[in-house]
């Protein structure tokens, strides 16, 4: 076959490739196959030299024309190919406005601001008033103007958060420190009586912290509400019925409660407050240990040493103080297994109340 129609029959067999090609790398073969350093028509083109002189004219402008007619199929098809890649690249990538949007989910409020305000409302409706206070108080508030002894358990470095001062002072580290985390809302109270002569009927809510490990039924930072009453005539019928009408309000009507002698370094006497399990309805069963009781609060008269430091006259008055752990209050009422699920932040469990 002469050499011209050897390059007739490249070109068409390049051009049919060419169109063939599906895609860039696709084509990128075929030109290196024709075009590259050992394509075909490169071989062509440098077999020139021996081609008949005769011939080599006519052979050469055929050549040329074969390399014209592929490197102009070769741009065009690289253009078509371009552009029907970056539509499927935008098809792909492409957001559906018309799609429906993730609605936002709406918070509810945390089940203890919930239980706070209840047990708020409660006292408020028989006549208290809610006092706060800070967190960070004096060893003199939160211990010893309350009767609590220097060398009470919970006084030490185990039970209570000191705050060291930013030097890191030594003798704040070992305890001596008189700055630490309330472990109760008691000073809210002290300062309370400080300010305000009797009578006084106060509640106390918000947070407190104690060196516990987190367990089912400890927190190292929990919510405490202190209530406080001092008045003429205040017995320990009164705190019964004060504290019996609260678990009614709190847990329902048909909850009984029951008073158990304790002992409290600020009160004196002092009691633990049951109220009725309201699984087994006080049968006894798991959730309250076979008891059918759980433990709700604890209180007392106050002790005539605590109204000593705040000048109050304990042979003109008396009154009786009581603490719960919110926390606690709310799992009895939801019958809720460990206190830790009130933290966890688990929105399936949150959102049942
Ligand atoms: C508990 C028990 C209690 C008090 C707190 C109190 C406050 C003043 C005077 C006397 Cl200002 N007492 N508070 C009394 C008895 C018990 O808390 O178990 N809390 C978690």
């Amino acid at each position: 076959m002469a050499l011209t129609d050897e390059l007739g029959a490249l070109r068409e067999e390049t051009l049919a490739a060419i169109a063939r090609a599906g895609d860039s790398a696709a084509l990128e073969q075929v030109r290196i196959g024709v075009l590259g350093k050992s394509g075909t028509l490169t071989g062509y083109l440098r077999s020139m030299g021996s081609v008949p002189k005769e011939e080599r004219a006519a052979v050469g402008k055929t050549a040329n024309e074969v390399r014209v007619a592929v490197e102009g199929a070769l741009e065009a098809r690289k253009a078509e190919l371009a552009s029907a890649e970056l539509a499927a690249k935008i098809d792909a990538s492409a957001v559906d406005v018309t799609l429906p949007g993730r609605a936002q989910q709406m918070g509810t409020r945390h089940l203890i601001s919930g239980i706070i305000d209840e047990i708020s409302e409660i006292f408020l409706g028989i006549g208290y008033t809610v006092a706060t206070g800070p967190e960070v108080e004096t060893d003199y508030y939160n211990f010893e103007a309350l009767n609590a002894p220097a060398d009470h358990p919970s006084r030490g470095l185990a039970d209570t958060f000191y705050v060291r001062d930013l030097s890191g002072d030594v003798a704040a580290v070992k305890g001596e420190s008189d700055v630490l985390l309330r472990t109760q809302t008691s000073g809210v109270q002290v300062h309370a009586m400080e300010q305000q002569k009797p009578p006084i009927y106060v509640i106390a809510p918000g947070k407190v912290y104690r060196r516990d490990v987190a367990d089912p039924s400890h927190l190292p930072q929990f919510t405490q509400i202190e209530g406080l009453v001092v008045d003429k005539g205040i017995t320990f019928g009164d705190l019964k019925g004060t504290l019996d009408y609260f678990c009614k309000q709190l847990f329902g009507p048909e909850r009984k409660t029951r008073v158990r002698a304790h002992y409290f370094p600020f009160t004196e006497p002092s009691a633990e407050v049951d109220v009725s399990c309201g699984i087994c309805n006080g049968e006894g069963c798991r959730f309250c240990k076979g008891t059918g009781w759980l433990e709700i609060l604890g209180c007392g008269m106050v002790d005539p040493n605590v109204f000593g430091y705040v000048d109050i006259d304990p042979d003109e008055y008396s009154g009786f103080a009581f603490g719960m752990g919110v926390e606690r209050a709310a799992c009895l009422k939801y019958n809720v297994p460990d206190l830790r699920m009130l933290l966890e932040g688990d929105m399936r469990f949150l959102r049942q109340f």
